[in-house]
């Protein structure tokens, strides 16, 4: 029985305890909640961050205990790329979809002032990518792989001598879009008694920086004790190997050195086992989680408010995704008027000059053509002149021609005579 309350405009829903009188059969909620999800498949996705040939992908082998391709990076790339590769495994009858991110080239440049970047746009993209999924109105966030990046193994120099600059800068840029667990790499090259030190050093400068890094939850009461004490543990010491001895019947990881053997699983050697356990057995659910809660959606609400929308108006009231759309469209359509006027006005006043320069050219070329027919008509007039003066002169010539002719006449006619 429920009883509903008009209050702020919510609803608010008053719940009754009742008892019934038989098993119904919810109590198989949670089965089902684990069939549904063991058929469906499990997807993790691991980065791994540090330098080449720290032993990133020896440990990827160790923790799945199987063999992933993997092939050595050069020192020599001008950048640090990222290279991401899936393979499907399989544990009794839970299939996982695991993706292992490796970054190729990472601490090797000159300058590594960049050296996270690539490892932040790749992380914002695989979150991009499930928001744009998200936004669709045809959705598929089941079918479609999910990429985030679950958890990422930062992977510490075994120096003695504390974090670079490098891990410092990188771990502060990415500890807020991704659950980060700090490990010491091939611990087997550091004596125990640095090894307390080098942590607690690691620790204190993580802390004097403001890195968050992940922690594993205590909140479950089932896991609280083993939780508390592992995370009082990190960084893990790691060693990774793919050879195998055989100790009694068994055959174990382990490296083998002129003055022993290090065995990856013995917890007095190293902190494999304890990383092992927290990663995948215990924790890798809440992981999952906290990308999704945590780093996601900050991610989520950022990209939201980059394009516009808000849970309040400027009067800080609550708004709706479709009044927040609705004043948005109205913005926009205002802003376009204002556009278009503003060109409307820009066009009529170029008109305006265009017709005026028109003008202007038009009269030019009037008073141009007017001079030329004063030009003309002078021309035409000095000619008309001397086409007269020619004629004269011409009708003088031909006078004084005749005279000349009838002279001659005369003359020959006298001369005749005279014989
Ligand atoms: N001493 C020691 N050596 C290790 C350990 N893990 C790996 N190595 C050795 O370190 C070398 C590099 O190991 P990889 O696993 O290829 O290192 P990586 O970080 O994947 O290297 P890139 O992918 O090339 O950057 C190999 O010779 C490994 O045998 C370890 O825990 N201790
Ligand atoms: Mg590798």
């Amino acid at each position: 029985m429920s009883a509903e309350v008009e209050f702020n405009n919510k609803k608010e829903i008053h719940l009754r305890t009742l008892k019934q009188s038989g098993h119904v059969g919810f109590d198989s909620l949670p089965d089902q909640l684990v069939n549904k999800s063991v058929q469906g498949g499990f997807v993790f996705n691991v980065m791994c961050i540090g330098e080449t040939g720290l032993g990133k992908s020896t440990l990827m082998d160790t923790l799945f205990n199987t063999s992933f391709e993997s092939t050595p990076s050069p020192h020599t790339l001008p950048s640090v790329k990222l290279k991401a590769h899936t393979y499907e495994l399989q544990e009794s009858n839970v299939r996982l979809k695991l993706t292992i991110c490796d970054t190729v080239g990472y601490g090797d440049q000159i300058n590594k002032d960049d050296s996270f970047k690539a490892v932040v746009d790749y992380i914002d993209a695989q979150f991009e990518n499930y928001l744009q999924e998200e936004l669709k109105i045809k959705r598929s966030l089941v079918t479609c792989h999910d990429s985030r990046i679950h958890i990422c193994l930062y992977f510490i120099c075994p120096t003695g001598h504390g974090l670079k600059s490098l891990d410092l800068v990188c771990m502060k840029k990415l500890d807020s879009k991704i659950n980060i667990i700090p490990v010491i790499a091939k611990a087997d090259t550091i004596s125990k008694m640095e090894l307390q030190r080098f942590k607690a050093k690691i620790i204190q400068e993580l802390n004097s920086n403001g890195v968050h890094i992940y922690q594993f939850p205590t909140d479950d009461e089932t896991v609280a004790e083993t939780n508390t004490s592992m995370n009082s543990h990190i960084p893990f010491a790691v060693v990774g190997s793919t050879e195998f001895i055989k100790v009694g019947n068994k055959l174990i990881r382990a490296r083998q050195y002129p003055w022993g053997t290090v065995q990856v699983e013995n917890e007095t050697h190293c902190d494999f086992v304890k990383l092992r356990e927290m990663l995948i057995r215990t924790n890798m659910e809440d992981m999952r989680e906290k990308t999704h809660t945590r780093h996601y959606e900050l991610y989520r609400q950022k990209r939201l408010e980059q394009m516009g929308f808000s849970d309040v108006d400027s009067e800080n009231k609550p708004i709706s995704f479709q009044q927040t759309f609705e004043a948005k469209r109205s913005n926009h359509l205002a802003e376009l008027q204002s556009k278009e006027e503003e060109v409307r006005q820009m066009f009529v006043q170029r008109v305006k000059e265009k017709e005026a320069e028109l003008k202007d050219s038009e009269k030019d070329l009037h008073a141009k053509f007017e001079k030329l027919k004063r030009d003309h008509a002078e021309e035409k007039r000095k000619l008309e002149e001397s086409r007269k003066a020619l004629e004269e002169d011409y009708l003088d010539f031909q006078r004084r021609k005749q005279q000349l002719a009838t002279a001659h006449h005369t003359l020959t006619l006298g001369k005749n005579k005279k014989k």
